[in-house]
């Protein structure tokens, strides 16, 4: 840990910024600090926005394969130092360490992808009305990208935003989330070691004030945004009164598991245990709604409950620890809230390990923001705020259904929120019938309902997201379209 606190990475400079006060990042499985970070201000924003401004008529100039060099360069850093970079994350945020290290591992597909597919194909030659002309599609850099990320997947998120941004020639301001500074640090000395030019990438630390300055800026032509609803929100409707300006954002979500009446109930369970307690909950993803048919539903409930009381909580660098901490205090504070409203609301909790016992918090983690599973079973049709609000947590709801598929997919679609949704099943006609019914924008069958492959789109409907700020279907948010004609022949049209 440095004595001195960390600094913005500005204009190609670690800048201590204009502003007087700085923050600590803390690990939330014991309250240790790991480091000491500059807190940005808005005019340390306007100092990286007006970089990331000049920087892109020279950067927009390069070739893509050019500017894809850098991005290889990162991804050889990221499988360097994966090890220690994993553990950061875990550190930091508080997930078991195979899923800190599965976060860089997802950040070096994102750049695999980018930089790959500067050398690919793109495009459509179109025909045209017109004999001699030719017709295709071209696309051209939007200019400076805001990219405001969170803590749950310190690393990849970050690089799911800007790696397509920079290899199609725009240049980035980002702001990591508070929680995770130090990701920040690390990921911002990879762009400094890859030699790119000045200005190309800013970060400035700091905390939603921050965020904002960079999300309200004129100069901003793209914001790609991940976090909560509530600030996704906030954002996209003030950019949406901006011409010519453009957000995609990623939102939470309330996301169900569907699980019909011949579902191989060992796939079924263990995707619901993976599902609500993996990240301690707190996935974009995580499933907090099982909706399960009435068939098989007392087999699933049992067996479901016994893994809900047995997963291990515990030190996240330990290799058997399940679930680690949540992300802070204010965090487990919501979610203990969530659990007594549950029981305020009248259902029937089956599991309650919200307080930990003395024996089960490791050795000097005392300080940690520890709960365990809280699981209870509630009536799918009544309109409860438990189970319809987000919590992001280990808090889950099971919902018997009865009737057919049509009857499962009507309550799976009674939340808000369109993010994830997963269907356990062998029966084909109910699987098509989920994948063309759930309102959701990722949709899995017969597994977790987690994971994403940067290949894919990655991005919600209703609530949960406008635009997709993260994997390939990023490129859309951060490039023009040109359709281009050119006349072959000396005729005049
Ligand atoms: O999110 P915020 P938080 C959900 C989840 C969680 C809740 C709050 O329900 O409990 O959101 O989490 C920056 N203008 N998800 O507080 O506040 C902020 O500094 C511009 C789901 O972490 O949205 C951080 O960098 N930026 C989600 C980022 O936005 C602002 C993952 C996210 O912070 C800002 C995380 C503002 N006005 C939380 N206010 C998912 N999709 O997985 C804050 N920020």
């Amino acid at each position: 840990m440095s004595s001195e606190p960390y600094k913005h990475y500005i204009d190609g400079e670690w800048v201590e910024g204009t502003g007087t006060e700085t923050f600590t990042s803390e690990n939330p499985a014991n309250g240790e600090t790991l480091g000491e970070f500059q807190r940005g201000t808005e005019d340390d924003v306007d100092e990286a926005i007006a970089a990331a401004d000049e920087a892109f008529e020279e950067w927009r100039e390069l070739s893509q394969i050019d500017r894809a060099e850098y991005l290889w360069d990162i991804y050889q850093e990221l499988k360097d130092r994966h090890e220690e970079l994993g553990e950061v994350v875990t550190k930091e945020c508080g997930k078991e360490i195979s899923e800190g290290k599965a976060d860089v591992t997802e950040a070096w597909h994102m750049v695999e992808w980018a930089a790959g597919d500067a050398r690919h194909p793109k495009g459509d030659v179109v025909p045209s009305e017109i004999p001699a002309k030719d017709a295709y599609m071209r696309r051209k850099p939007r200019g400076v990208i805001g990219c405001v990320t969170p803590w749950n997947f310190p690393v990849a998120i970050p690089f799911w935003h800007m790696a397509v941004s920079l290899v199609e020639g725009n240049t980035v301001v980002w702001k990591p989330a508070e929680q995770t500074p130090w990701c920040g640090q690390i990921i911002a000395e990879m762009f400094e070691d890859s030699g790119i030019p000045d200005g190309v990438f800013n970060m400035v630390q700091g905390f939603g004030d921050a965020g904002a300055a960079i999300t309200d800026d004129g100069r901003i032509d793209t914001v790609l945004f991940t976090g909560s609803a509530e600030v996704g929100h906030e954002i996209a409707s003030k950019v949406g009164g901006e011409p010519g300006k453009l957000a995609a954002a990623e939102m939470g979500g309330k996301n169900n598991i569907v699980i019909t009446e011949e579902a191989d109930l060992d796939i079924a369970v263990h995707s619901a245990t993976m599902s609500s307690f993996k990240t301690t909950g707190q996935r974009c993803v995580s499933s907090e709604r099982i909706v399960v048919h009435e068939d098989v539903y007392d087999e699933f409930k049992q067996r479901f409950v016994e893994n809900a009381q047995n997963v291990a909580v515990g030190d996240p660098l330990d290799e058997n620890t399940f679930m680690g901490p949540l992300i802070e205090e204010e965090h487990k504070a919501k979610v203990s809230n969530y659990n007594q409203l549950a029981k305020d609301e009248g259902v029937n909790v089956l599991v309650d390990r919200e307080e930990l016992g003395a024996e089960e918090i490791p050795e000097g983690h005392e300080d940690g923001h520890w709960v365990g599973p809280f699981v209870y079973e509630a009536d799918p049709h009544e309109d409860l705020r438990c189970t319809h609000e987000e919590v992001f947590g280990p808090h889950v709801a099971l919902l018997k259904y009865s009737g057919d598929i049509e009857d499962a997919v009507e309550i799976h679609n009674d939340t808000e929120y369109g993010l994830a949704g997963a269907i356990i099943s062998e029966d084909y006609r109910q699987i098509n019938y989920f994948r063309d019914h759930a309102e959701v924008g990722l949709a899995y069958g017969n597994l977790p309902c987690i994971g994403a492959e940067v290949q894919l789109p990655f991005g919600g409907v209703k609530k949960s997201g406008n635009g997709y700020p993260s994997a390939r279907e990023v490129i859309e948010a951060v490039t023009e379209r040109t359709a281009w004609t050119l006349n072959n022949s000396k005729e005049i049209e």
